[in-house]
């Protein structure tokens, strides 16, 4: 899914975010392609024309042209902007407390996956602690319920069916059940057409009177194009939707039609379907996905994480020293204490794309960080200033004041060498210096 999209976007993070200067040639021009790669990806079109125009007024804004680096603040616009129309946040599951039966509703077009999703959602919820139960309210055809059976098993949960009725009158029956038995959760699947129709509407707005759900979702292929827009509309129209469900999102259709329906019809993307099997369903974060999207990892959040434990100039100051190596044990020392305030820097570097895989945990942990610190401290100034005047006496009066050893103390220094020597390479190299120093000197992004 989005493959395409992915590679344009991409492409002009990488061209930008290392840019110091951009013109409103440039802007304008990157907001073009962005604009192409969404109307091909299939993205509503007044859900592309309202993107575009908001990016250029932002981009143009004194803050982008004015500041230190032009590409990652666009960047960060861009970002901004495609979480805005993706979402405002990650939207939960609305259910009452474990002592009342919550009931949720499952819409949507025949073949869209409402029944698959019905049962991935039943596996989700039962392994939160909640006791579900499944109903089988499409009773156009007698294999829809024996298919909600077989998933039922397999997941492990309660179904709920009866031979023939209406399906208003199956959904009540089962809560009615569901109350006494003790469950929290009903999911009804219920019936869908090839084309959203007066009569499903009327039927599937019947089973919500008969049992006033908690969440109304809708279950949307997210390989239909455009029309998966309207008859989104039509069954919010109906049943007033909570939420909807992406499926498919596996596929490789271009997925621009899906990404407009919180747009357009604005309910959130709850969560995304992303294969058969049933645990194949994912809560959907619309900033990861922007994020993916870019190409950029979890840069945007590291950037913003980073910026609010250091200042700037100062940030500029210490990008200087890692440059030219002039860095000291004195500046490592300030690091610790800021370093402390972001939280684990194992967790930080990953966000880093290209990272991940990179970092040897074992040399991150807390434990490791309060020796250093502790060694550090048991040096005088001029030795934190200089570490290369550390001859074997100090370093054994550092490894006794520190309570540690001299084999600990050696440690430090040689790792600190060897850092400093990589932060003098990166500095050289200036597309990851302007992703890791850039982002990591928390130039005002
Ligand atoms: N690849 C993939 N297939 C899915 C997903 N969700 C549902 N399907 C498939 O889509 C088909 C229709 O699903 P079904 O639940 O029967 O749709 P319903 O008619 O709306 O109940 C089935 O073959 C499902 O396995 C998904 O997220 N990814
Ligand atoms: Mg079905």
């Amino acid at each position: 899914m989005l493959e395409k999209l992915t590679e344009t976007f991409s492409g002009i993070t990488r061209r930008l975010s290392g840019n110091t200067r951009l013109s409103e040639n440039n802007i304008r021009e990157a907001v073009e392609e962005i604009k192409m790669a969404l109307l091909e990806a299939d993205v509503n079109l007044r859900v592309v024309r309202r993107l575009v125009n908001r990016t250029i007024d932002d981009a143009l804004g004194e803050k982008v042209l004015k500041s230190i680096n032009p590409g990652q603040q666009f960047i960060k616009i861009i970002h901004d902007r495609i979480v805005a129309l993706l979402g405002d946040g990650t939207a939960e599951l609305e259910l009452k407390g474990p002592d009342v039966v919550s009931v949720i509703l499952m819409a949507g077009l025949q073949g869209s996956g409402k029944t698959t999703t019905a049962a991935k959602l039943a596996f989700r919820l039962k392994s939160e602690g909640r006791r579900v139960m499944l109903v089988a309210a499409d009773l156009t055809r007698p294999a829809a319920a024996e298919q909600l059976e077989i998933l039922a098993a397999q997941v492990g949960v309660a179904i709920y069916r009866e031979d023939g009725g209406k399906p208003e009158k199956v959904a009540k029956n089962a809560l009615k059940r569901a109350g006494k038995e003790q469950f929290n959760v009903l999911i009804i699947d219920t019936a869908g057409r090839m084309q959203a129709d007066e009569e499903l509407m009327k039927e599937i707005r019947r089973v919500k009177d008969s049992v006033i759900p908690d969440e109304i979702l809708l279950v949307a292929d997210a390989m239909t194009g455009q029309n998966a827009v309207e008859i989104a509309g039509s069954f919010d129209e109906t049943l007033n939707l909570t939420g909807i469900i992406l499926s498919k999102f596996d596929s490789d259709a271009r997925g621009g039609a899906a990404l407009s329906l919180k747009s357009v019809i604005g309910k959130p993307v709850k969560f995304i379907g992303i294969g058969e099997k049933i645990e194949n369903l994912e809560p959907f974060h619309p900033d990861r996905i922007a994020s993916r999207i870019l190409g950029m990892g979890d840069v945007v959040s590291l950037v913003e994480k980073v910026q609010e434990t250091i200042e700037s100039d100062e940030a500029e100051k210490l990008q200087v020293k890692m440059a030219k190596a002039t860095f000291t044990l004195e500046d490592y020392l300030d690091q610790f204490s800021r370093m402390r305030k972001m939280g684990s820097v194992q967790s930080l570097l990953e966000m880093i794309p290209g990272m991940a895989g990179q970092i040897d945990e074992s040399k991150l942990d807390e434990a490791q960080w309060k020796r250093e610190e502790a060694i550090i401290l048991s040096m005088t100034l001029e030795e934190r200033r200089n570490h290369r005047i550390i001859g074997p006496p100090r370093r054994k009066r550092i490894a006794r004041g520190s309570g540690t050893s001299v084999s600990a103390v050696n440690r430090l220094l040689k790792n600190f060498d060897k850092s400093r020597n990589m932060m003098k390479k990166m500095a050289k190299n200036k597309k990851l210096q302007q992703q890791l120093m850039g982002g990591m000197a928390g130039q005002k992004i």
